[in-house]
């Protein structure tokens, strides 16, 4: 790989005299100059079909970002990952989500071990478990049957499979209420369940670590709400309470029975874990063959990352297409706009896979960056958000590529809904593309006073993912697709898109701070005199 840096090598400078020569044109001219561009800048892979054409770019564009690539690393880098190198140096870790969905007998060497074979062994032993809470064989302690599933986990333990439950909720028993406590906040865990019978409640502790401090919080109040709604007996934590952690021995001192724990491995990402036994809920929800088939889908996306060519390669292009609009537009921003209730949680979801992974400043060897880094995801299901934020999009300053996320079939056809649902989306990249002259304007006879605050500039930027319908492996695919994206624009930017470094900071403050809030006798407090205030504050508030 390249060690030069990023801005001075000479593909980037390319770049940068092409973005000056590019900025000025409009999409109504880059589609008027080529009547093929809205069906030749378009991808279909593994059921994806992907159309960037209403993106600022021309053939040189893609080259040159292609050439970027190349000149990055980045196919040995993909072969790095995929092989279980250590490419998370700051945490010296391999990083091989990919291996969560490889299939029986593939082998993946991790320090010369086969690692597959274990991937399995935990799957099936998840299986068996989800298949017996679903046919009600797995009884809580008074002989009932389970009703309520609660996944306690938070970020990476609890997005993923959150997102997952909501994108695939058409497929999951609806015999069973599942749930999510993630928030330290003790409203999470007492909405979470309310009306709820602890006999009939099961609670998956999911925690890599099964040390972190919300986590533990929570499934302590749990372990508490169970043992009071069921008399105290302790014995019946091994029937109400199983773990998801790489830690067997606080797994054990919590009391959930090392049998009913489900492990994964160091080389598994907290936000790269919804496919890993942290989705655990998951299985339970929509059945061990949904979950199979989900796996199915995200080593499709894998093997198409793995193996296609870099300019016919989905996430690559899409990664490419975020570093031309943070670098050399500047975007500060980018929006996920699903056309499909079911992704609701998609964006909060890849809020933390992308900005996780990607809000960093140094290089891999501690430089500091010269360009932007990652982008602000942030977004809403569409047409809710139509009626929100939209107005930015399209009149406002900032310019904010989009991703809208379509489907050609609804699981509940209803009347005329999805056509109206998939008609607002193609018009709305239409509009952003292509927006409304003063001329159109002036033409609908609109008063010459309204007509600046009528005119739509367009040349806003947009990718049209649409596929069949949403299902557990298309998930997979949508999913894998934002993973490798994401990775993809790390290794152009150099950085370590596998660690977290900044999360760490408020968690000590946070520890140092408890005990000053709790403490009988007024604390000595040293912090700044805006943290010594507010806490002084709170306490008198509390007195
Ligand atoms: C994700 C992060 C982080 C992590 C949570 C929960 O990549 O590592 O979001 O998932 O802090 O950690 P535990 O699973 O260890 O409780």
């Amino acid at each position: 790989m390249s060690t030069q840096a990023l801005t001075h090598s000479p593909v980037w400078k390319e770049l940068q005299a092409h973005h000056g020569e590019l900025a000025g044109l409009h999409l109504r001219e880059l589609f008027a100059a080529d009547s093929r561009r809205g069906t030749s800048l378009t991808v279909e892979a593994c059921g994806l079909y992907l159309d960037y054409s209403k993106n600022r770019v021309t053939g040189r564009t893609l080259e040159l970002l292609l050439a970027l690539a190349a000149e990055r690393g980045l196919g040995g880098r993909i072969e790095a990952m995929f092989r279980g190198e250590k490419i998370n140096t700051t945490e010296d870790r391999a990083v091989l989500h990919t291996a969560l969905r490889a299939p029986r007998g593939e082998k993946i060497m991790v320090e010369g071990e086969d690692v597959v074979p274990a991937v399995h062994e935990v799957l099936d032993k998840m299986g068996a478990f989800a298949d017996r809470v679903r046919s009600g064989a797995w009884r809580g302690q008074t002989g009932r049957k389970i009703r309520n599933v609660i996944n306690v986990g938070i970020g990476g333990s609890d997005l993923g499979p959150v997102m997952a439950y909501e994108a695939l909720k058409f497929f999951s028993d609806r015999a069973l209420h599942c749930q999510f406590v993630s928030n330290v906040d003790s409203d999470d865990f007492a909405e979470a369940v309310c009306g709820l019978d602890p006999a009939e409640t099961l609670f998956v502790i999911s925690s890599k670590t099964f040390t972190t401090l919300e986590t533990m919080t929570n499934a302590q109040t749990a372990r508490d709400w169970v043992l009071r709604g069921l008399g105290g007996d302790e014995s019946c934590v091994a029937k109400h309470f199983v773990a998801v952690s790489t830690n067997a021995e606080k797994v054990r001192e919590f009391g959930i029975d090392p049998a009913n724990m489900f492990g994964f491995w160091d080389w598994v990402g907290g936000r790269y874990s919804m496919d890993s036994a942290i989705g655990l809920s998951t299985m339970v929800a929509i059945g061990p063959d949904n979950f199979r088939a989900l796996l199915a889908g995200f080593h499709e996306m894998d093997e198409h990352f793995r193996t296609a060519p870099l300019g016919e390669n989905l996430p690559v292009l899409m990664g490419l297409l975020a570093v031309w609009y943070g670098d050399f537009f500047e975007a500060q921003t980018a929006a996920v706009l699903p056309y499909e209730q079911y992704l609701k949680r998609f964006p909060a979801y890849l809020q933390q896979l992308t900005m996780e992974s990607n809000g960093k400043s140094v290089t891999l060897d501690g430089r500091h960056v010269d360009y932007n880094t990652g982008a602000i995801y942030w977004g809403e299901p569409g047409t809710n958000g139509q009626h929100s934020f939209y107005q930015l999009i399209h009149q406002g300053t900032h310019l904010i590529p989009c991703d809208f996320i379509g489907f050609a079939k609804t699981l509940n056809p209803i009347g005329r809904h999805h056509d109206i649902l998939l008609a607002n989306m193609f018009a709305q990249a239409e509009a952003l593309a292509f927006g409304k002259t003063a001329e159109q304007v002036e033409a609908e006879g609109t008063r010459a006073e309204l007509v600046p605050h009528r005119v739509f500039e367009g040349n806003r930027p947009s990718n049209t993912i649409l596929a069949e319908v949403i299902d557990p492996q298309t998930l997979g695919k949508l999913v894998a697709l934002y993973e490798h994206s994401v990775f993809t624009q790390g290794v152009i930017w150099d950085i370590n898109s596998f660690d977290q470094w900044g999360v760490e900071l408020g968690k000590v403050l946070a520890q140092r701070i408890i005990p000053e809030l709790e403490s009988q006798d007024a604390p000595d407090l040293q912090h700044d005199s805006s943290t010594n205030a507010l806490i002084a504050r709170y306490r008198r508030m509390n007195s």
